[in-house]
């Protein structure tokens, strides 16, 4: 800590404390501030709770939350790293103005098992100021004692005056790799850290491609670009939109309801020679489109009409010229190099085998034929065989660290670890081996635009060339 932001921060803590009424021996001040200068406290809570790495950001729209009803007895647990002096801790709900607690009480504990009897106790506002704690512990519980039809939430956590949002953020190691957001475009993360973010052209990108040679294959609403690492476009591909989408109705009812939309491209993949194989939603196509930009094929996928956001999430082609597409938020389907089908599975071929799929969103083909597939609300990843049997699955209480709340892309390695993505979880990449035991995991640097999370990935280090069906992406 340099001096002149040790003095400011004594300064801060002095005034505070003459607000809050409450002397703070000197000594005290510094070795609390230093200590809290090291790293941010664990926060933990009961049940369903998750958000603790919204708390010390100083952004109030993102939050912690009980995700459940206020009852009696729900806890949120601070964890500092070593036993620390505390006078006042302050829960912020934000914007849930009405989410505070109803009545709390305070515990502290030196081990996280005794706990002994209240310290203090009081009621919740918007703002809930826990005033003259006067205890220096390791680990402080707060208990909500009151209930409501609502959640417990907090936007922001303060210890004595501290927001900890200067302290920089524990970064998670990952491999090298290029994932895919709704929010943030397509975006290269080496050892963690986000490096190279193609986020110009702002659109939902569902399922963008690393080609090898320092080139990128990316998706974005109604174009699809091959851009370099200095983002040069070297490649582009525009699919049109559908006159009703952009040409306002003339009734003035229909009018007054009606929103400009853009043909939705979810997916992609590149093919051998150059060619690009193109899922146009809106006009419920494939497209397979040469160097030139020319359309070199057109495959109408039989059954499936088109939409432009439902209509088809990932669309894979085979060496054997088949294409295998997650469609329509409910099933996926083998296609014929004619469109027609040759295999449909959806949530009732997997029901009996204790697989939930209400809304497919992942798909990733593998090189053994099986399909590993990623179920967005049901919050599972399961592998398919070519006789319909759920081979391997991987769910929320299979990895509870992760907070897996929506299960997005998915790509196997060759080693059979699997790379999964999510939306709203803890985590929005990871990785797990055979066993499911977890070997990384990845979360953004908070507001950095993944906020709805990753759609897909491809991992950098593994070999093989996309164009060349090489891949299990
Ligand atoms: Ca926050």
């Amino acid at each position: 800590m340099t001096s002149s932001r040790s003095f400011l921060l004594t300064i801060y803590l002095i005034a505070l404390s003459a607000l809050c009424g409450y002397a703070f021996p000197k000594s005290t001040i510094e070795a609390t501030h230093a200590e809290m200068l090291k790293s941010k406290p664990k926060v933990t809570g009961s049940g369903h709770a998750s958000g603790s790495e919204n708390l010390f950001d100083k952004d109030k729209t993102n939050r912690w939350s009980s995700n459940e009803f206020m009852k009696a007895g729900m806890w949120l647990q601070i964890e500092f790293a070593k036993p620390t002096p505390l006078a006042n801790i302050v829960l912020d709900a934000g914007s849930s103005q009405d989410d505070y607690p109803r009545s709390y009480e305070v515990f502290i504990s030196d081990d996280q098992s005794s706990w002994g009897d209240a310290i203090l106790s009081g009621n919740g506002s918007t703002v809930t100021s826990i005033e003259g704690i006067e205890a220096t512990t390791k680990f402080v519980r707060i208990m909500q004692t009151g209930s409501d039809n609502k959640y417990w939430s907090v936007h922001d956590l303060s210890v004595n005056g501290f927001s900890f949002s200067s302290i920089p953020v524990k970064r998670y190691w990952s491999p090298d790799m290029l994932i895919s957001s709704y929010g943030g475009g397509a975006t290269l993360i080496k050892q963690g850290e986000i490096i190279w973010n193609y986020a110009k052209y702002q659109a939902p990108c569902q399922d963008s491609w690393s080609l090898g040679n320092g080139t990128f294959l990316i998706p974005s609403s109604d174009t699809v670009r091959i851009i370099n690492s200095e983002q040069e476009v070297l490649w582009s591909y525009q699919g049109k939109t559908p006159a009703h989408m952009t040409t306002p109705p003339t009734d003035p009812e229909k009018r007054s309801k009606w929103k400009a939309r853009k043909l939705e491209i979810h997916s992609c993949q590149p093919l051998p020679g150059g060619h690009v194989l193109i899922s146009e939603g809106a006009n419920g196509r494939l497209v397979e489109v040469d160097k030139s930009g020319t359309i070199v094929k057109t495959i109408i996928l039989e059954g499936e009409k088109s939409n432009n956001h439902n209509y088809n999430r990932v669309v894979r082609k085979t060496t054997q010229g088949t294409y295998i597409a997650a469609l329509n938020h409910d099933r996926v389907g083998e296609f014929d190099s004619e469109g027609r089908v040759l295999r449909m599975i959806g949530k009732k071929t997997t029901k009996d085998q204790g697989i939930e799929w209400g809304h497919v969103h992942g798909l990733a083909v593998l090189q053994n034929g099986n399909w590993l597939i990623g179920t967005g609300y049901s919050a599972t990843f399961f592998e398919i065989d070519k006789n319909d049997r759920v081979i391997w699955s991987i769910k929320p209480e299979d990895v509870p660290e992760i907070g897996l709340k929506y299960a997005a892309g998915c790509q196997r390695l060759d080693d059979g670890t699997s790379v999964f993505t999510t939306y709203n979880s803890t985590f929005k990449v990871f990785a797990v081996d055979k066993n499911k035991k977890i070997l990384w995991k990845w979360a953004p640097p908070a507001g950095k635009g993944f906020a709805d999370g990753v759609t897909n990935v491809q991992v950098l280090s593994e070999k093989g060339v996309a164009a060349n069906f090489e891949l299990q992406k």
